[in-house]
């Protein structure tokens, strides 16, 4: 969009980032000063419906009250000790997030795709400690269409040249099968070598895709029969935002490594965390992996916070009952330029339905002009995920900003 169709102020801001800043992001045309709960506020003082959460890192809010004020408490205690030393925060956020979701170990890290990189490297340990592969041909199989992160291991496992397209060579032992293709995963995980098979319950960036019923439980079972380790993305599904704690919880399957990261802090600062029995966590050594930011005092009190929030507030129902909702009132409106709404719980996405291919970016941009916030990913299709505690009457009035969009939508 160009600058000149936007007032002065705002335009001031976007030239500085053109100016200054990697032309890494093509982000809407809005720039924002302030966020409570499922609003957000730009600098010329217009308010926005939040329908991104910062890509499912701020399912409890922006600025949660009882977050932030964790935030400042520990901040004017103690920020970090690296793990050289310990702190007082550190053990106690290990029991807390170990008992909360079931797992004997956490290792602590900071961005998801640190996470990422953790669990692997987990998996190759045991591969090699526990199951006998031998050094250097363990594999890990991912699902075509996985997105978890930017790095040069990440994009080695990624089916979208968008990601990996002149960033090679990539990562050896990495092998795609299509995501909800049983068939294919057996088949895959048959091979003595295969350390793990790691997959996103439901698949974000690819578009919210949501694997057959009975999928997860049939992985889980596979990779128990051929002795693989079952690793679960729930960086984007999980902490409530699929209307469960996680989102394996709507089929009971527990996985052998589980990865959390962005709610993990309710959107204050980058923490993630790998959680795993000790026959999968105890294979790596005192001085094996590890971050300088890893397990802060820090981000170990906010992540605290940001769990009990999520219990306390009983997000995944919410999100459960508040994403029927906004399914249900967005089919009512029988657009013709919607082709597809799916999702589970507050995780979902609409596919857009027009000769243009550039009208999902233009729906967003109305959409912003009428006061909500949402973003296009590969083309026609726009994620609707706001904040966890967003309520009746305002699913409400989100679907009727939508509703008034879609007649604008020439
Ligand atoms: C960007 C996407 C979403 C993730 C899953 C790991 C990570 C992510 C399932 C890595 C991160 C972010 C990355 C951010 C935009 C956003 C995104 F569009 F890129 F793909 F959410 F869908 N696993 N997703 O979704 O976590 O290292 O970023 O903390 O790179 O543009 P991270």
């Amino acid at each position: 969009m160009e600058t000149a169709l936007l007032s002065p102020v705002t335009a001031a801001y976007l030239q500085l980032e053109e100016q200054y800043g990697a032309h890494n992001y093509h982000p809407l045309p809005v720039v924002l000063e302030k966020g409570e709960s499922v609003f957000l506020w730009d600098v010329e003082g217009k308010r926005y419906y939040d329908f991104l959460s910062g890509y499912s890192a701020v399912n409890q809010g922006h600025c949660h009250p009882r977050i932030i004020e964790s935030l400042i408490e520990q901040a004017k205690k103690l920020t970090l000790t690296s793990r050289a030393f310990h702190n007082n925060l550190l053990g106690k956020y290990e029991q807390f997030i170990t008992e909360y979701f079931g797992y004997d170990k956490v290792l602590p890290m900071n961005t998801g795709v640190e996470g990422g990189e953790t669990a692997i490297k987990l998996a190759r340990r045991w591969a090699y400690a526990k199951k006998g592969v031998e050094e250097n041909k363990a594999k890990i199989i991912f699902a075509e269409g996985n997105f978890w992160g930017r790095t040069l291991a990440a994009i080695s496992s990624s089916t979208d040249p968008s990601s990996y397209h002149q960033f090679g060579p990539f990562m050896p032992g990495f092998e795609l099968v299509p995501y909800n293709d049983l068939i294919a995963l057996e088949k895959a995980l048959q091979d003595p070598n295969v350390a793990a098979f790691m997959v996103e319950p439901i698949q974000g960036e690819a578009g919210v895709v949501i694997p057959d019923e009975g999928y997860l439980t049939k992985v889980r079972a596979l990779c128990t029969q051929y002795n693989v380790l079952f690793i679960a993305d729930e960086i984007q599904t999980g902490l409530a935002r699929t209307g469960k704690m996680l989102a394996c919880d709507h089929e009971s399957v527990k996985p052998d490594i589980l990865i959390l990261g962005k709610a993990l802090s309710g959107g204050v600062l980058p923490v993630s965390a790998v959680l795993a029995d000790d026959f999968i966590m105890m294979n790596i050594k005192p001085g094996e992996h590890g971050s300088t930011y890893g397990g802060n005092p820090l981000a170990c009190a906010v992540a605290m916070s940001a769990l009990t929030v999520i219990k306390e507030e009983k997000l995944a129902e919410n999100a459960e009952a508040m994403g029927q909702l906004l399914r249900n009132e967005l089919s009512k409106l029988n657009s013709p330029y919607i082709k597809t709404i799916r999702g589970k719980g507050l995780l979902n996405a609409i596919v857009i339905n027009h000769p243009n291919p550039e009208a999902a970016w233009d729906f967003c941009l109305i959409l912003k002009e009428k006061g909500l916030l949402a973003k296009p990913t590969h083309g026609d299709k726009i994620r609707f995920a706001p904040p966890l505690v967003i309520n009746e009457a305002q699913i409400m009035e989100c679907v009727a900003i939508i509703a008034a969009a879609l007649k604008d939508l020439s």
